[in-house]
């Protein structure tokens, strides 16, 4: 707390922000993750302390456009992907695809995400000079997002992956980048359960899931729901799908001139996976190839074992009853 003066001179306080997020935090639950991460619970959800400031800054400040983009995801469903494709789709024009800064650059730079990046640097940027449409990137539940990206007519994707593969892909991230972080080793036993107890960044994953679930039953042209397991299964159809719901619809000639296939293999694992930066680079904390595993739906049968896929399926089941929501946890093409 700064101490100033008022008109009269009188010493008064003054609130610093940082102060204000101390008290807010002191006030709510904390919890360290699977991942040895510590949370916060705010609104129902559990938020990396780390981001806290970031994430209020971003529900504070933020002043949605129409022609906004947003992607949303649950970490480890997709995220890397989605921005590949939606930046593609949208930057087709002004780049070849032989020409993509894709091609130099990794996704995660090429769109940033307002909690690890907008809104991390500075608590609240000038985004105005951000040319439109403008891509932001988030993992905040739908709840916690800032009113004007709700209210305005701004696009917002959302794309979730069946949680066995989603738990898979986060536990080999987090060993991946293990000297970087902080982390006190734990069992994958350990860290299941927790997860499955919903002690996860952003988690509970099925609420995460469900919130925007709901507001793509609400307004489908609003909210856009994808599974990474679908898009697996049908890229060029889903590459489509995303250009005609955000407005940038691929013309007949595009299509004989063969342009989605283009931007699928631009935006591939295979492709992405063996570019230079994303192989040897790396951002301030995580390595690019971090970012790249496998890319593989069923995965999680090398890792799991048969007592704990149930209790997740279990779980799922209890937690998705009567939505409609479903996932696959099996490549079909490579399943008996
Ligand atoms: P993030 O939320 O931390 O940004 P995110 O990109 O959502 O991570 O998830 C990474 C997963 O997407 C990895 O899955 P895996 O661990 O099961 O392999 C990664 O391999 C996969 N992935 C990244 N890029 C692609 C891609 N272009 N196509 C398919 N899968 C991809």
């Amino acid at each position: 707390m700064e101490k100033t003066e008022d008109s009269k001179g009188s010493s008064v306080k003054v609130e610093d922000p940082k102060d204000e997020l101390q008290e807010l935090l002191q006030t709510l639950e904390q919890k360290s993750a699977w991942n040895g991460e510590q949370l916060v619970k705010y609104k129902e959800f559990w938020f990396p302390v780390r981001l806290f400031r970031p994430i209020l800054s971003t529900q504070k400040y933020f002043k949605a456009k129409n022609t906004d983009i947003i992607l949303s995801t649950t970490p480890k469903s997709g995220t890397t992907w989605l921005k590949a494709l939606t930046y593609s789709i949208v930057n087709r024009h002004m780049y070849p695809i032989d020409q993509s800064p894709l091609l130099t650059s990794n996704p995660h730079s090429v769109v940033d995400t307002f909690e690890f990046h907008t809104y991390l640097k500075q608590e609240n940027p000038d985004l105005e000079c951000v040319p439109n449409p403008r891509i932001f990137s988030t993992h905040i539940s739908f709840n916690v997002l800032p009113d004007s990206i709700r209210e305005s007519e701004c696009k917002i994707i959302y794309i979730c992956r069946n949680p066995l593969d989603l738990f898979t892909s986060f536990w080999n991230f987090l060993l991946e980048n293990k000297e970087d972080n902080h982390a006190k080793p734990i069992s994958i036993d350990e860290a299941f359960d927790m997860f499955c107890k919903g002690y996860s960044a952003f988690g509970p994953f099925w609420d995460h899931i469900l919130g925007y679930w709901n507001a793509h039953l609400n307004d489908s042209e609003k909210v856009m729901f994808l599974k990474y397991e679908d898009l697996k299964e049908d890229i060029a159809f889903h590459i489509k799908k995303i250009a005609e719901f955000i407005g940038f619809p691929f013309s007949l000639e595009e299509e004989k001139q063969g342009v989605v296939e283009q931007i699928s293999r631009l935006c591939s694992f295979e492709n992405l996976s063996n570019l230079d930066v994303n192989k040897t680079g790396s951002s301030m904390i995580f390595k690019y190839s971090s970012f790249f595993r496998k890319g593989k739906v069923g995965d999680w049968t090398n890792y799991l074992t048969p007592a704990m896929a149930e209790r997740m399926l279990n779980l799922m089941e209890s937690k998705l009853k009567g939505s409609g929501l479903m996932f696959k946890t099996y490549d079909d093409k490579t399943s008996c």
